[in-house]
């Protein structure tokens, strides 16, 4: 059959301009892409063969449309459904296919056959994701970023919703609309996107004294990481692990990146927003598509109830860690990325993670965030997929055989066969599928007794000890970027009362991060918050702090080489072979998009021109013009903003001699240590050597306008 041309109902060939009819393929005709062959003709979603899908059907070319087009009529029905409702919170997300190795057995602690067999691979997949923003929001906001792994193993799946920060806002899961209300955008200006700096958040955030330890971390460059690849993620509730005899273990899991902790810079991140608003979701699929496959090692605490008993707050408190100075983290596995999806839809989009997925040999501990939660997720993908059966998705199918009576429903793909659609029945060997005592699923038979109230446990009362824990633990430039993000924060809170509330609350935390922050609002400082129970001295625990957790090399980390007509092929070399070595990648940013040519005539293209790639994008810079080049970057804005950014984010700088001409020009006068020489070829080894602390950090005190006044 041919589908080349279109015949109308006189069994005259459309677009024969000479039989008087009009282009039928729009303007020109060359958007009428035909093919005679079969296998690659377009149908309707009915499969009938489509002959012009530029034209609908019309009486006469310039008459009415005929509702008889039931072509157009299904296509048009298709795209007005296309849209499904966006998560309500962790809107925005970017996932990945993956797997899971078993390197340390757990077998003497769970059933669990995931957790049980040295060497065994799992299939995951991964959803990473931001809290507050809608799903079109920006990348690096300052917020919290989801965790969410779905393991695919042979006894069900098993989701382990986690985020990057081991506690939450919240103890109760009845508080969760209010936090998120409070959070996202306020409900009559439908702004701020993405951002908990507004009225809202703080005012319930600073009513709310058990929000005050996630408040740390949200302040902390935790939350504007430098990529998925470079953040932790947590489970955040204890849960039990539990044996073949009925033996329960309590854990916490601990996603640790093979990367390193790495995070940017607040004004970096705000400009990267503007830059990129995809950075995150375009590092992930970039790093997976070059084969530099992102791995986290997967860590467990494992403690018993005697332990429990010993800690200083109650492990059943979501807004409390175990430092893992405490009860160490033993790692049991690795998990890789290797594969992004082939559709972001199908796979993303309509992944439905559930705290309730659980598998034997892993149950819940009796957090009352994690109850509530059981009850949301399942909820929620009813509303998000629009029907039951959304474990029919292939994303969300379990790869073990799936036996039930469960039947029906909207989209229904995985319908039992045979008679008997209830149990028990007597229809035999034919009867369909039977309950197993042996390797079934059984809830840990906790002992539990009590009065049925509305009631808080005093045991959760300590809510400023671990804030301050978390404070003291952070190098003192990772301090100082928390008091900068509190006072951004709350400089965008339009009412005084609560920046005051909110300063009464660090009070409690640490005095000097309280003055520090009153003095940035130019507040006089307000009494302390009252507690319902006196801030505790904690051990501080290096494990929180992200500079002390960085990377021990530069792979996966990518610097932006600056180069003009004329560059010195010998530099740019140098440099790239050492970057190669490392394992790092480059882009080369240039005038023009076209590229430049070398000294030695090398025709090099470039990836971006230097006002689409400004030096937030990159991990560090090397700026290797030539001497004229130089000069003509010295007259051009954004070539200045690339070097004045790279010295303001603390990024190390590798350049030849001829860049003086631009870093003057960009007011970059004072050439501290974070500058390397790349004039000669093997000092590119040492920039890489140099750029893998990442951040020249002795720099910022004098970039930074808060800090020089303090001083
Ligand atoms: Fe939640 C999504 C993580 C508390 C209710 N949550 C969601 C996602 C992550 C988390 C990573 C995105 C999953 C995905 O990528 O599809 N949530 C957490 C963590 C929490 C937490 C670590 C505290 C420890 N969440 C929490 C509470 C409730 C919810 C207390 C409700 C009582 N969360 C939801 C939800 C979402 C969700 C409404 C929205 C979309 C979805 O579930 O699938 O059900």
């Amino acid at each position: 059959m041919a589908h080349g041309k279109n015949k109308d109902a006189g069994g005259k060939v459309n677009g024969d301009a000479a039989a008087g009819y009009a282009e039928p393929q729009g303007h020109g005709g060359e958007t009428h892409q035909t093919t005679s062959d079969a296998a690659l003709t377009m149908t309707t979603a009915q499969g009938v063969p489509i002959a012009d899908d530029q034209n609908s059907l019309r009486a006469g070319p310039r008459g009415p449309t005929l509702l008889e087009d039931f072509i157009l009529r299904e296509k048009i029905f298709h795209f007005d459904h296309e849209r499904i409702p966006e998560r309500v919170v962790h809107a925005r997300g970017y996932g990945a296919h993956g797997v899971f190795k078993l390197t340390d057995s757990l077998s003497e602690y769970t059933q669990a056959d995931v957790l049980g067999t040295v060497g065994q691979e799992t299939e995951v997949f991964v959803r990473f994701s931001t809290v507050a923003g809608n799903k079109g929001s920006m990348d690096v906001a300052r917020d919290v970023r989801g965790f969410a792994v779905k393991f695919y193993t042979k006894q069900g799946n098993w989701d382990l919703v986690g985020n990057n920060i081991p506690v939450f806002f919240i103890q109760d899961a009845i508080k969760f609309p209010d936090l998120i209300h409070a959070v996202k955008a306020e409900p009559d200006r439908a702004f701020p996107q993405a951002q908990s700096a507004h009225d809202n958040f703080w005012d319930f955030a600073t009513l709310s004294p058990e929000a005050w330890h996630m408040v740390m971390w949200q302040m902390s460059d935790r939350t504007i990481p430098r990529s998925f690849r470079t953040m932790e993620g947590f489970g955040v509730h204890s849960f039990r692990l539990v044996d073949a005899n009925g033996k329960s273990t309590f854990v916490k899991f601990h996603w640790k990146p093979r990367q390193g902790l790495q995070s940017v810079l607040w004004n970096e991140a705000v400009k990267i927003n503007g830059a990129d608003p995809d950075f995150h979701r375009r590092d992930l699929w970039n790093a997976i598509e070059a084969g530099d496959f992102p791995e986290w090692d997967l860590g467990v605490q494992l403690f018993d109830q005697e332990t429990a008993d010993k800690l200083p707050f109650d492990h059943l408190d979501a807004t409390k860690l175990i430092p893992e100075e405490d009860v160490p983290v033993r790692i049991i596995g690795t998990m890789t990325l290797n594969r992004n999806v082939d559709n972001f839809f199908a796979n993303t989009e309509q992944v439905a993670f559930c705290t309730q997925n659980v598998v034997p040999g892993i149950d819940f501990s009796d957090d009352p965030l994690l109850h509530g939660r059981n009850f949301s997720y399942l909820d929620t993908q009813l509303k998000r997929l629009g029907g039951p059966n959304f474990t029919h998705l292939p994303v969300n199918a379990p790869r073990c055989p799936v036996m039930h009576f469960q039947q029906d429903g909207h989209m229904a793909m995985r319908n039992p066969k045979g008679r008997a659609n209830y149990e028990p029945n007597s229809w035999g060997a034919d009867g369909g599928p039977r309950e197993n005592p042996e390797i079934g699923y059984k809830s840990f038979p906790a002992e539990v007794q009590g009065t049925k109230q509305r009631i808080r446990s005093e045991t959760f009362a300590d809510h400023y000890s671990q804030a301050r824990q978390f404070f003291l633990s952070q190098q003192p430039i990772e301090q100082k970027h928390i008091g900068d993000a509190l006072v951004f924060e709350l400089s965008k809170v339009e009412r005084v009362d609560i920046r005051a509330r909110a300063v009464s609350h660090l009070r409690l935390i640490d005095e000097d991060l309280a003055t520090t922050v009153a003095d940035g609002l130019g507040l006089d400082l307000p009494e302390p918050a009252k507690a319902a129970k006196p801030t505790q001295d904690l051990p501080t625990s290096p494990k929180l702090s992200i500079h002390a957790n960085g990377p021990k090399d530069f792979k996966g980390r990518k610097v932006g080489v600056l180069l003009t007509d004329g560059s010195s092929a010998d530099q740019f070399n140098a440099l790239t072979k050492a970057l190669e070595a490392e394992g790092a990648m480059f882009e080369v940013v240039a005038p023009k998009i076209g590229g430049v040519t070398l000294d030695d005539g090398t025709k090099i293209a470039a990836k971006q021109k230097v006002d689409g790639g400004p030096s937030v994008l990159y991990d560090a810079v090397a700026v290797l013009p030539s001497e004229e080049g130089a000069a003509m970057l010295a007259k051009d804005a954004t070539a200045k903003d690339f070097v004045a950014d790279a010295f303001a984010h603390c990024k190390f700088i590798g350049h030849n001699e001829a860049a003086g001409a631009l870093f003057d020009a960009a007011g970059v006068t004072d050439r501290d240590d974070g500058f390397v020489s790349l004039d000669k070829a093997k000092d590119a080894k040492d920039f890489v050597t140099t750029c893998r602390t990442l951040r020249f950090w002795p720099r910022e005190m004098d970039v930074d306008l808060d800090a020089k006044s303090a001083k």
